[in-house]
């Protein structure tokens, strides 16, 4: 086993992967910015290295600084948490240049996903299915983009293949809007990615978010760890997360599954990764795959039992896969509130130094957070300030452990979004499960006009 890693990330997931580390008995190098020194989990590391200034460009994202700083402490692998780096392929791919592991796939996977027209090229061809529309990239010609949309039928979205989360996309509803429409996605999209290839989909009106958690290790295995419902989300940002997916059926979730472990084995991934899809009327439908350990991996380890990043470690030590998909059960219902450091209804971020803080606790309450009373939110960063996970053998009883959980958290000093997740939990709609990608922007232009009146 790895006797030392460096950690090239913050917050609450370098606290997390520095205690996976602990547990395996391996030493912990953490990289921090000038603005996160005195973070506690900066101490708690066995050895600290300052790579820069406050800014994620001069810092986190500063590629021949980490190198250096596993250089002159001599670490042997590299974990890259979620963000920054993580799915950076150049990255992955001068850490290994340079004589360290990658806690992470192969960097060619990476780029592979990178692309969202080639990701979703070896996903058909792997037999997982996708998002009907264009096969492969628009052509430059009008006449043939027309002809692409009329056969796909309207509304279309306009993606960029660059893009992702979110990120370069327009959704077209009529022959009138497409060209433009097509050649506005185009432009943006050179200009952010310098990529300005787009594709097509057929537009889904209401589906939900819902992702397949696959682990792959060097010797050809391959799981699917089940799903995460993720829906409850405003732009692009997801607010809470749950496993399993309500109303998903066994024999769905084998079907989709196994797919995924399938298309794992056929590109030869390595670690842990993430079909991410939509799902509508009883379909799956691929959009794009994460090649990286994802914020909301806790709700997996609660119904699964297993330690994601342990995993992960092992995996990049070229170690098998310690169970096989037979051995893995999935039991009872884990939901995960992230905890943000913003107003709850304006949703503008809200950093700075926390005067008082209580944690939850309880039965099946799990705290993944490196925050506490006197810490300083730096406002250079994303506000995520860390995730509380509620576990119960039924959805029921895990919803009322996390009302309970929030009810007990105060964070004072700053504002956070716990008032919205104590609404939610208590909203009808959420209660029942199931709801789409649009119910909170709904909801919360409902609420606005109600005020208004
Ligand atoms: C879509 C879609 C509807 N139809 N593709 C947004 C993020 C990126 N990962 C893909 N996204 C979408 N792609 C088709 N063909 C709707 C979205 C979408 C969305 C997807 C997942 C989670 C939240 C979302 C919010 C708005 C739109």
């Amino acid at each position: 086993m790895f006797e030392k890693i460096l950690i090239a990330n913050r917050g609450e997931i370098a606290l997390r992967i520095q205690r996976a580390c602990r547990e395996l008995g391996i030493h912990t190098v953490v990289v921090h910015s000038e603005a996160d020194t005195e973070a506690k989990y900066v101490r708690l590391a066995d050895e600290s290295v300052c790579i820069g200034p406050a800014p994620a460009a001069a810092s986190y994202l500063n590629i021949p600084a980490i190198i250096s700083a596993a250089e002159v402490t001599d670490a042997e692998a590299i974990h890259p948490g979620y963000g920054f780096l993580s799915e950076n392929a150049d990255f992955a791919e001068k850490v290994e240049a340079s004589g360290f592991v990658f806690i992470g796939p192969h960097p060619e996977n990476i780029r592979l996903m990178g692309d969202k027209v080639n990701a979703k090229q070896a996903m058909i061809k792997a037999g997982v299915p996708v998002v009907p529309g264009s096969e492969g990239a628009l052509p430059e010609q009008g006449a043939e983009t027309v002809k692409i949309a009329r056969k796909v039928g309207y509304p279309v979205i306009i993606k960029a293949a660059g893009g992702g989360g979110g990120r370069g996309m327009r959704v077209v509803h009529t022959e009138a809007a497409l060209l433009n429409a097509v050649n506005l996605t185009r432009q943006e999209a050179l200009a952010a990615f310098g990529n300005g290839t787009v594709y097509m989909e057929k537009f889904l009106e209401n589906p939900r978010h819902i992702e397949i958690q696959v682990f792959a290790d060097e010797h050809k295995n391959a799981v699917y760890l089940g799903e995460r419902d993720c829906s409850m989300q405003r732009r692009h940002q997801k607010i809470i997360e749950e496993a399993p997916a309500p109303e998903l059926t066994p024999k769905q979730r084998e079907r989709i599954g196994e797919r995924c472990a399938e298309a794992c084995r056929k590109i030869g991934y390595r670690g842990a990764g993430t079909f991410e899809f939509l799902y509508e009327n009883g379909e799956f439908y691929f959009i794009e795959m994460n090649t990286r350990l994802q914020v909301e991996h806790p709700v997996t380890e609660m119904i699964t039992g297993l330690d994601l990043v342990q995993l992960q470690i092992r995996v990049a030590n070229g170690e098998k896969l310690p169970f096989r998909q037979k051995d893995i059960e999935l039991r009872g219902h884990a939901i995960e509130c992230r905890i943000n450091a913003e107003d709850p209804y304006r949703f503008t971020p809200s950093p700075g130094r926390i005067t008082s803080y209580h944690p939850p606790g309880g039965p099946g309450i799990r705290v993944d957070t490196h925050v506490y009373a006197g810490y300083t939110v730096p406002p250079n960063y994303d506000s995520m300030v860390g995730k509380v996970i509620a576990y119960g053998a039924t959805r029921e009883q895990a919803i009322g452990r996390m009302r309970i959980a929030l009810s007990e958290m105060a964070v004072e000093g700053i504002q956070t979004n716990i008032p919205l997740h104590l609404e939610l939990l208590h909203d009808l709609r959420f209660m029942r499960g199931g709801t789409s990608i649009h119910y909170l922007e709904q909801k919360l232009a409902e609420e606005t006009k109600q005020k208004k009146k």
